[in-house]
């Protein structure tokens, strides 16, 4: 990192409040920082322009922004924050907007700012930033913002009713009717997947439940069926859980052999803090009949499929077990907000360490059983083969594997001669990673990765692996994860395990070139910290009456 750069940080590393755009503008233009001074973080791309992540505290974060020639921000304010700019490479393109007074957004000049310059806005000021310079020139520019911009209001010339908050990320939609979309792993900053990136496995349309006429019927092998309101569940002890959940299916477009079903990426998973009422107390309510097996689990949301044309209720059964484990929760809310429609509104179950198949969202029914359930959902769909003494045996989806993603570099990438980070994510289902390993030689080497963070049950937990190259060349990367029990992440797809549970090591590309600044720092590590503290804070505004523990070590 350059000295400028440096001594950029440690001033800001001090901030123990909001910075005023006074000292803001001040530090921007004392440094005089250009271009090289951030070289490792440039980053250029098709259709939008590029936020690359220097540096994130609680008060501040540090961005460079690249802008190819043409491209534009949205018109954006800056909600609760001070945002200092300096102009690094090109000429910059700034137009001011204000609110006309029929509500509508007019812009009512531009003005340009060569490289050298320093600008300064907060809260409310209305404007875009562009590169419009002559020629197919670059633009690059380093933005502090204190406190960090998590989000900001965008607005548009044509259409008046697009005030809206807006993120820079979204999910990545796979099919868009039912919603099916992946988490983009790729702008994951921290340990929590923010609910809005969170990905979503629906089988049919998003029921509409309208919470004051919703009930949650107790029934089956029980002494006192039960009929819940929405009211008086959130009147009981709630508990929370930080747990990583992934589709059985993640993962299926990468496999040889072509399996039916979504075709997902590697983004089908999150990480979250799942609050809400243990199973079995709500289960303890109605008192279980001794003959009790399972327990099984219906949502609201309703279909068919080709192969079952007559339609059903998504359905799962969980045997008892499981089902009385005080971590299974009855989850109210998601990383603190209640539950969005897409994520099960008003209530869903959630299975701790288990494929996403079975914490079953919308619920609308429980029914204590006394033999085991069979529905679609876990004899046509989400079943695996296994061999026994009688042959091969179908097998219901249940814990998950033990899996290890890469999140950067991505596949392609070019990296530079040097020090090359690699950053990435691990998990292991119940059981908490002991241990992630990284092959560049495509599996013939394999090196320990350090672990950041949490190492917990149910929790994945990011790594990373300072990857020293001398040679430039064409490398496949591999990674591997071990869980503290000792299950190793395979290096080949088992094929008993159909579309379902892929979770083998998939070689990643990239090629090394001389005259590419290698991709060092610890930026990663540093952001992770933040995301951390700033979830810690948050829970401490969680309402008092929510009883708040953690599973044994999974706390922050
Ligand atoms: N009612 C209902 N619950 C459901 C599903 C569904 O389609 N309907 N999909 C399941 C599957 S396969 C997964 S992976 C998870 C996904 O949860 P999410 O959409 O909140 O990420 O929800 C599960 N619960
Ligand atoms: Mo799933």
């Amino acid at each position: 990192m350059s000295d400028k750069l440096d001594s950029l940080i440690r001033y800001l590393d001090h901030l123990e409040c909001r910075a005023s755009l006074k000292e803001l503008t001040a530090q921007l233009r004392r440094l005089e920082i250009d271009d090289r001074d951030v070289a490792e973080f440039i980053r250029f791309a098709d259709p939008s322009y590029q936020r690359v992540l220097v540096r994130a505290k609680r008060w501040y974060h540090l961005w460079v922004l690249c802008w190819k020639n043409g491209q534009r921000s949205p018109i954006h304010d800056h909600l609760g924050s001070s945002c200092g700019v300096r102009v690094l490479r090109g000429t910059a393109t700034v137009t001011d907007c204000v609110f006309a007074a029929n509500g509508c957004v007019k812009a009512v000049g531009s003005r340009d700012y060569p490289a050298g310059s320093v600008l300064a806005s907060e809260d409310d000021d209305l404007h875009q930033f562009s590169n419009l310079q002559d020629g197919g020139a670059d633009l690059v520019t380093l933005h502090v913002y204190s406190p960090p911009l998590r989000r900001m209001g965008v607005y548009s010339l044509t259409d008046r009713e697009r005030g809206e908050e807006a993120w820079q990320e979204s999910r990545k939609m796979v099919t868009v009717s039912p919603e099916n979309s992946e988490t983009p792993l790729e702008s994951i900053q921290g340990w929590v997947t923010p609910n809005r990136l969170f990905f979503v496995r629906n089988h049919f349309e998003t029921p509409a439940v309208e919470p004051a006429s919703w009930r949650l019927r107790v029934e089956g092998c029980v002494e006192r069926p039960v009929e819940w309101t929405w009211e008086q569940l959130l009147a009981l002890p709630h508990r929370s859980v930080f747990a990583t959940v992934e589709c059985a299916g993640n993962g299926r477009s990468f496999l040889q052999q072509k399996a039916a079903g979504v075709q997902w990426g590697a983004g089908a998973v999150g990480h979250a803090e799942w609050t809400g009422v243990p199973l079995s107390r709500v289960l303890e309510e109605s008192g279980l009949s001794s003959d009790a097996v399972e327990v099984l689990f219906e949502g609201s949301d309703r279909g068919s499929e080709t192969d079952h044309p007559e339609p059903m209720h998504f359905a799962r059964s969980l045997p008892l077990a499981k089902a009385l484990d005080r971590d299974t929760l009855l989850v109210t809310r998601m990383n603190g907000e209640l539950l969005s429609a897409s994520h099960g509104f008003p209530l869903r179950l959630f299975v701790p360490g288990w494929y996403g198949v079975a914490s079953v969202k919308w619920l609308r029914r429980i029914e204590v059983l006394n033999r085991s359930f069979h529905g679609y959902y876990q004899s046509v769909k989400y079943t695996v083969r296994r061999s026994s003494p009688n042959g091969l045996e179908s097998v219901v989806v249940g814990p998950m594997a033990v899996k290890s993603e890469l999140i950067r570099p991505a596949e392609g990438a070019e990296l530079g001669i040097g020090t090359n980070r690699l950053f990435g994510v691990a998990w292991a289902g119940e059981e908490a990673v002991d241990r992630v390993e990284v092959s560049t030689d495509g599996g013939e080497t394999w090196n320990s990765a350090e672990l950041l963070g949490a190492q917990s049950a149910y929790c994945w937990t990011p790594w990373e692996y300072l990857w020293e190259v001398a040679e430039p060349g064409e490398y496949t990367l591999l990674t591997r994860a071990v869980s503290e029990g000792g299950r190793v992440q395979p290096s080949r797809h088992d094929p008993l395990n159909g579309g379902y549970l892929i979770h083998h090591s998939r070689p990643i590309a990239v090629r090394v070139q001389a005259g590419i600044t290698a991709l060092s720092g610890r930026v990663d590590a540093e952001t992770l910290l933040y995301d951390m503290n700033a979830y810690a804070e948050e829970n401490l505004r969680l309402p008092l009456d929510v009883e708040l523990e953690f599973a044994a070590g999974a706390g922050i």
